[in-house]
């Protein structure tokens, strides 16, 4: 095939010009992901769980199964200590073809793979070599509960203070529950900068497959640094809307550097090279779709093949079919999917994520390529994609596609809570959002964790903190009356989706006796999100997980149980961090351009 055969149609309603697809790239997997294999056809398959000998070994976590065994109530404790070791630090690379500053967790984007069975103890040492200019950091295990260990949140300002540029902090927390989630900084929208990378937490699965792909991380893209775009959005008169630069699966994508003006070519190259993936004809594979990006809706599909669902977020759901999966950033999915679509082991396919037609972007389609066993891995794929309509005003799927396969039914509330989402501009005329009344902003100096912990219960306005009190049945209706739909994320937590729609909430459940069950639902434009939580005690962020809006206000901190945090043993080292990023921040200036987090 030649260099032109692979050319897709022009991208309708864009203003962009056609982009050049071919199999064949110009660049390295160092140029464009450093350390990282994701994407490349030596990734590694992921075996069912973690030991010597997986055929033969018990199940790790006995006899406990996802349809019988309520995670939350009961989960394995392995014994077994999974330790990583992360050194974060600036580098550059060019995922796209387009090269830029990055930060890299151990040379890598996307990271490393945190890899555990259910039950198990996941140990990271982070090291912070963020400098030149030096930055703080602190690292956010999503999805995980931290129901004994709140304080390895990594939230700053909020359960722990940044670690210092060259300074250290070793995580430690329980795989309490098992599916794919992600890691990221949580400080400052520093993860679109690069900090990110995939968890697996092997646990049971009735369903059966013969061959698990792992990751497979959907992100927008950004040619221009983190910080930058945070401080041109916060300038007085700065659009809030961000618009992203290119769509990657794995990290890699390509960009039509003729797209950019004169002086800017020098440092993009053509085909840089996209990720591909080897099916097994006839057999089925499972894909742990992750959108780690910054903003956008992700709409993932496979040309011609069929997707079964048997997980969202961390949650276990009743297996269904469809052509398309779509994803608010911060939510996961994983598919089964059967090479059937061809007899012949020659066969490849375009795999596709759409950004969604209110998602800000520039270039939203990514693709890339599935080879069945014997393709030749340099044919651009001649397929056809599926052409199924973005849902209306941004929203998830339909709420009721899918069911959680251990049911659990939604309690009573004891605790109502109306949170509205307000985009205002204030006497500077920088654009920032309100969430619950507040435009918040942390002290990275003063982790609420630790001052609750203390028997300190007011803080200041900004820092946007409701405290449930001895509530644990708390259910939160969060009112959006803007133009943008949000992935709204609850830390330490599964909630409980009861409705999700337009306008005001009617007062209705979808499904009380078994409701969706997740830890990111997007509240679409003009609509209303309904859910609900049993709180456990701790300090846990609820915020927009769109990076740039994070960043210009939207959260907001709930303190579950204050009597049981005030008893919390947090260890020492916590406040060890405290004490050196106070004596840092002291002869360092610390430009906190934005909410913090
Ligand atoms: C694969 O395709 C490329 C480009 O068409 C060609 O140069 C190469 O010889 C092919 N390899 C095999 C093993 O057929
Ligand atoms: C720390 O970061 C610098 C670049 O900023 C890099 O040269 C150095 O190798 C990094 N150190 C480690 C231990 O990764
Ligand atoms: C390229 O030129 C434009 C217009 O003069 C300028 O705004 C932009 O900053 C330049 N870009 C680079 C990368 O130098
Ligand atoms: C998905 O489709 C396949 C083939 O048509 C079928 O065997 C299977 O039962 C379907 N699964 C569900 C959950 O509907
Ligand atoms: C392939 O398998 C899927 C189930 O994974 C099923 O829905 C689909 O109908 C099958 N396609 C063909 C062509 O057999
Ligand atoms: C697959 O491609 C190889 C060459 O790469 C060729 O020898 C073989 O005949 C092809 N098989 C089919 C079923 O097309
Ligand atoms: C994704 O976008 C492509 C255009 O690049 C389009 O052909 C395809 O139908 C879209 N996918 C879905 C699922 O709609
Ligand atoms: C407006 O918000 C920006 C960003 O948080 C802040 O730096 C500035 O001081 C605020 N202006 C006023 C008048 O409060
Ligand atoms: C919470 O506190 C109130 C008043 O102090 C008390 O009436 C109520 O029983 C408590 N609820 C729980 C769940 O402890
Ligand atoms: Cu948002």
């Amino acid at each position: 095939m030649g260099l032109l055969d692979g050319l897709i149609a022009g991208v309708v309603g864009s203003v962009l010009p056609r982009v050049l697809y071919t199999a064949v790239a110009t660049l390295e997997q160092s140029n464009t992901n450093g350390l990282s294999v994701l994407g490349t056809l030596f990734a590694p398959t992921l075996p069912p769980f973690l030991s010597d000998d997986p055929a033969h070994d018990p199940f790790p976590w006995g006899d406990r199964t996802d349809s019988g065994t309520n995670p939350y109530l009961e989960y394995p404790l392995t014994g077994d200590v999974r330790r990583y070791e992360f050194v974060i630090s600036r580098g550059v690379i060019a995922p796209d073809g387009y090269e830029r500053e990055v930060l890299l967790v151990n040379g890598a984007y996307p990271g490393p793979l945190i890899e555990a069975n259910w039950g198990d103890t996941i140990v990271v040492k982070v090291h912070n070599n963020i400098t030149g200019p030096d930055e703080g950091t602190a690292i956010h295990w999503h999805g995980f509960l931290q129901h004994e260990t709140p304080w390895e949140d990594g939230a700053p300002g909020i359960s722990q203070c940044p670690i210092t540029p060259r300074g250290t902090y070793q995580y430690e927390f329980v795989a309490s529950l098992y599916g794919t989630s992600w890691y990221h900084a949580h400080y400052s929208a520093q993860y679109t900068g690069g900090i990110v990378g995939p968890i697996v937490v092997h646990g049971p699965t009735h369903e059966k497959y013969d061959i698990d792909l792992g990751p497979v991380m959907l992100s927008d893209w950004y040619h221009k640094e983190y910080f930058d775009i945070v401080e041109e959005m916060l300038a007085p008169h700065g659009n809030p809307k961000v618009y992203s630069d290119n769509n990657l699966i794995n990290g890699k994508m390509h960009f039509d550097c003729s797209t950019l003006p004169p002086n800017d070519t020098h440092r993009c190259t053509n085909n840089a090279g996209l990720a591909q993936f080897r099916f097994h004809t006839g057999k089925t594979h499972r894909l742990r779709l992750i959108n780690s990006g910054g903003d956008g809706v992700q709409r993932f599909s496979i040309d011609e093949h069929t997707l079964t669902v048997i997980a969202e977020d961390f949650v276990p759901v009743q297996p269904y079919n469809t052509t398309v999966v779509t994803l608010g950033v911060g939510q996961r999915a994983d598919v089964l999917v059967t090479a059937n679509a061809s007899k012949s082991p020659n066969a490849t396919f375009w795999m596709r994520s759409n950004l969604t037609s209110c998602s800000p972007a520039h270039q939203p389609y990514a693709v890339a390529a599935v080879h069945y066993d014997q393709a030749n891995t340099s044919t651009t794929p001649d397929s056809r994609a599926w052409d199924v309509p973005d849902p209306e005003n941004c929203a998830n799927d339909p709420l009721g596609t899918s069911e959680p396969l251990f049911p659990i039914p939604v309690p009573k509330p004891t605790m109502v809570e109306e949170m509205g989402i307000e985009l205002f501009r204030n006497e500077s005329d920088v654009a920032l959002w309100r969430f619950n009344g507040v435009s918040m902003r942390t002290d990275y100096n003063a982790p609420v964790i630790l001052l609750a912990n203390d028997g300190v219960f007011r803080y200041p306005e900004e820092w946007n903190v409701v405290n449930c009190r001895n509530h644990t049945k708390i259910r939160i209706i969060v009112n959006n009356r803007g133009g943008g739909s949000h992935p709204m994320h609850l830390h330490g937590h599964n909630f409980y989706v009861l409705h999700e729609g337009h306008g005001e909430w009617d007062g209705t459940i979808v499904r009380p006796s078994n409701p969706t069950r997740r830890d990111v639902y997007l509240v679409r434009a003009n609509g209303h999100l309904v859910i609900q939580f049993d709180g456990a005690p701790g300090v846990w962020a609820f915020h927009c997980h769109i990076a740039w809006h994070a960043s210009g206000g939207f959260l907001t901190t709930l303190i579950v149980r204050p009597d049981k945090v005030e008893q919390l043993e947090i260890p020492r080292d916590v406040e060890k961090t405290c004490r050196s990023w106070d004596l840092w921040s002291k002869y360092n200036i610390v430009d906190q351009i934005d909410s913090g987090t």
